[in-house]
């Protein structure tokens, strides 16, 4: 048999990068990053080589699985299909619609399946109870969005190409590859604005790999950003630098923002912040009076107790010092497969608050509720509880905070279904498990990532190798379970038939449609518009050139305006304001405040059964700053026992001045170590201890609702210390 060489795009993480992967004899032989891609132009990183180990893995699940007394068994798909369709029809006739809960997870936004036929099924069970890693992650990105801009979906990215100045709040690309900034080789990018003479400065609790590569770094305390951005604001107002610029016709709320900004001195925050008054006036200076600046912000600002407010304040700064929606600042994308204007057309801008969490009454956003919420509403009795659960692409018992209880719970559900490729901490609670087609094994686009993108592009990615007789595509087994869904009253018979015709479509059809429907018309391509087969025909993707300015056309407020002072967000300020100016300080010499980190060579809780990412030393440590860990008489590698509100585990310290005094940090997606799970690598080799064993689920965003990760209270103690006492 000869070689080939497939081309195709990455799908582990939101960089989309293009590989070269060589086939020969219906095996991988070698994966490179393809030179030819015009936009990652050969970017590469760890995790796209252990693609082979994933796809080879013989954990990997290839039929599904049901769980018997004697473990888990392998059964026919008819059965397993019969088996979910009917549990999931009886617990809905017999309790309602809202006991069945989902819970979505990131690789969703990595898959067309599950985002074309996912998303008609999932969300059309006609519960409340949806819950994703959305609340988990950019959730607040999403609202600030919504209110201020006017719809969910208008995420805007650094320009990178062309900025002078990038100003990272809580972001870490050079280990995350950059995160609603989908840019393959993000770090050279940052490299080039060195190189044209520009800045990257970067405010983190931690020196991170980036900031070591930035021009400056600024420690903050974990969940402060807003206060820092609040003084950036204020000094940019009161020395008269305030350029809104092209945008200014459009604004409305510029006088509520700049009175708000005025009670914010940076004398007045510094102390909460960690940063003094002279470097808060220098950066808001620095920012002001470079032309073309991006102020950029990801997980670090999202996931916090004020996420709302710092996602809200980020696209202020921007917009205040005309940086929103010009050449290298923050600009929109015109994707070709456009869906902002067209949910706005049909009235679909993003929903916030239309209704509660039955428990603690935590906020609706999108549609689905935060899944802080889900364990309680799975324990406690009442209409409305969540009796069954179907997972996808979701491991929340590592992801979520306080995931023990969430795990506890998860075992009183009268039924659970996981779509996974892997029996692991989460899955292994379902009573059946459908696992669908992985990676190379489906077509692939990036319907999502496209959106989020450095530059416009297009690019689609053939399936490497047929799915396997035994096995089923995510759109397959979505379109199944809706078939046997029983439809409930005669209008639902007519729904049901029409979602199902429209799941009769795969995937490549229903992108087809969406292309043509797309912006890309005449206008680009000569005539011929962007089709699938155009696709197809450019291998190693399209390009389709630079962002351009959006605005106004797509502001979706009916005004028509960017609305600079939310209410919501003005009446969220006076929490921020007694939280962190009302005196109250955590006590260094006691506690300390944990954060989490990413790492290369794992994507969130998943990778770990990829021998090649996971060799060498053990990676799961908490690093510590030099005082707080001599404070505590411990030397480097002590073995140490850290204990929150919620729980308690024992790992290894790393004595680092990377991090900041009082900051501990400790990375996710390790604790394989739960009986039941089928990781025969990770549990070897990658055992650790999950982060969410700490992390607490009362602590949300109390606006938005969205967890709080961002600075968990923790003692920290030598664990042989401890068995003395
Ligand atoms: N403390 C703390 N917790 C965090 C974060 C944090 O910063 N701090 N970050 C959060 C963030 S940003 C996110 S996005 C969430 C992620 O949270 P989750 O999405 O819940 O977690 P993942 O680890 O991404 O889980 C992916 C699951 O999908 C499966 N999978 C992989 N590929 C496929 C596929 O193609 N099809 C199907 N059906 N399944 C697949 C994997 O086996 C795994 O079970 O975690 C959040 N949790
Ligand atoms: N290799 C790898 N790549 C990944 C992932 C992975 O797990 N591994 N996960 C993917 C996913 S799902 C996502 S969402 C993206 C996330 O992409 P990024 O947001 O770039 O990822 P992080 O590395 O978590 O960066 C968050 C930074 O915020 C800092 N931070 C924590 N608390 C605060 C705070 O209160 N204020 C400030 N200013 N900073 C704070 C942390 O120290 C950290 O450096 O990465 C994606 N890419
Ligand atoms: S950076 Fe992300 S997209 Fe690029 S190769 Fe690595 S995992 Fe894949
Ligand atoms: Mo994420």
């Amino acid at each position: 048999m000869t070689a080939a060489t497939h081309f195709r795009t990455c799908h582990l993480c939101e960089a989309m990068c293009g590989l070269a992967i060589d086939v020969e004899a219906g095996a991988i032989t070698s994966i490179r990053g393809d030179a030819a891609d015009p936009f990652s132009k050969g970017h590469l990183c760890p995790k796209a080589v252990a693609l082979k180990d994933l796809h080879e893995d013989p954990d990997r699940l290839k039929r599904p699985l049901r769980r018997t007394a004697a473990g888990f068994v392998e059964i026919g798909w008819d059965e397993a299909f019969d088996e979910v369709g009917r549990r999931l029809s009886e617990i809905r006739a017999a309790h309602g619609d809202d006991a069945l809960g989902v819970y979505q997870g990131n690789p969703t936004a990595h898959n067309l399946g599950t985002l074309l036929h996912g998303q008609i099924v999932l969300r059309t069970l006609g519960t409340r109870n949806l819950f994703s890693a959305t609340s988990v992650d950019q959730l607040p990105h999403m609202l600030a969005s919504l209110l201020v801009l006017g719809h969910q979906a208008m995420l805007p990215v650094p320009d990178l190409d062309r900025t002078e100045l990038l100003v990272i709040f809580g972001a870490n690309p050079a280990v995350s590859n950059g995160s609603i900034m989908t840019a393959g080789g993000a770090m050279r990018r940052l490299g080039e604005i060195r190189a044209r003479g520009g800045r990257v400065i970067v405010l983190d609790p931690r020196r991170t790999e980036t900031a070591a590569r930035a021009d400056e770094h600024h420690f903050v305390v974990p969940g402060t950003d807003a206060l820092v951005m609040l003084a950036l604001l204020h000094v940019i107002f009161a020395d008269g630098l305030a350029r809104p610029g092209r945008l200014a016709p459009h604004l409305r709320g510029l006088g509520p923002l700049r009175a708000l900004a005025a009670r914010f001195a940076p004398e007045r925050v510094a102390e909460a912040c960690g940063m003094s008054a002279g470097a808060l006036r220098a950066l808001a200076r620095t920012i002001a009076s470079t032309p073309r600046a991006a102020i950029y912000g990801r997980v670090g600002v999202s996931l916090q107790t004020f996420g709302a407010l710092s996602c809200w304040l980020l696209l202020a700064l921007n917009v205040v010092t005309g940086n929103l929606d010009e050449p290298g600042g923050m600009m929109f994308t015109r994707p070709a497969v456009d869906l902002v204007p067209n949910a706005a057309r049909a009235g679909l801008r993003g929903t916030f608050g239309r209704f509660r969490s039955r428990v603690r009454g935590l906020p609706e956003f999108g549609g689905e509720l935060p899944v802080a919420a889900l364990a309680e509403e799975i324990e406690v009795p009442g209409d409305g509880r969540v009796r069954a659960l179907i997972t996808s692409c979701g491991n929340p018992v590592l992801s979520t905070p306080n995931g023990p209880r969430l795990s506890r719970a998860l075992d009183r559900l009268d039924f659970m279904v996981a779509i996974d490729v892997y029996l692991n901490e989460t899955t292994r609670h379902a009573h059946v498990i459908l696992p669908p087609t992985f990676g190379v094994e489906h077509e692939h686009y990036d319907v999502l990532l496209h959106a989020v993108a450095v530059r416009n592009g297009a690019k689609w990615s053939e399936a490497l190798f047929a799915r396997g007789e035994h096995q089923r595509h995510d759109w397959e087994i979505f379109r199944e379970l809706h078939r046997r869904l029983r439809p409930r009253g005669a209008l639902e018979h007519v729904t049901h038939a029409a979602r199902q015709a429209l799941l009769a479509l795969p995937p490549a059809r229903m992108l087809d449609g969406a292309l043509r429907l797309g912006p890309y018309g005449d206008r680009y391509l000569g005539g011929a518009r962007l089709s699938l087969a155009r696709l197809r025909a450019a291998p190693h993707g399209l390009d389709l050139g630079p962002l351009e300015p959006a605005l106004p056309e797509r502001l979706y407020a009916d005004d028509r305006r960017i609305d600079l002072a939310p209410s919501l967000m003005l009446a969220d300020v006076a929490r921020l304001e007694s939280t962190l100016l009302g005196g109250a300080r955590v006590n260094p010499a006691r506690e300390l405040r944990l954060i989490g980190r990413r790492q290369l060579r794992n994507n969130n809780r998943w990778m770990h059964n990829a021998p090649r990412l996971v060799k060498g030393r053990d990676r799961c440590t908490l690093q510590i700053h030099p005082d707080d860990a001599r404070a505590r008489g411990l030397a480097d590698g002590a073995r140490v026992r850290v204990t929150s509100a919620k729980g308690a585990i024992e790992v290894p310290i790393e004595v680092d001045d990377a991090m900041m005094r009082g900051v501990v940090s400790l990375p996710h997606g390790f604790g394989h170590d739960r009986d039941g799970a089928r990781l025969q690598v990770a549990a070897t080799h990658a055992k650790g201890a999950s982060l969410n064993d700490l992390t607490d689920e009362e602590r949300v965003d109390a606006l938005s609702g969205v967890a709080d990760f961002a600075g968990v209270a923790v003692t920290v103690q030598n664990v042989e210390a401890r068995a003395a006492e």
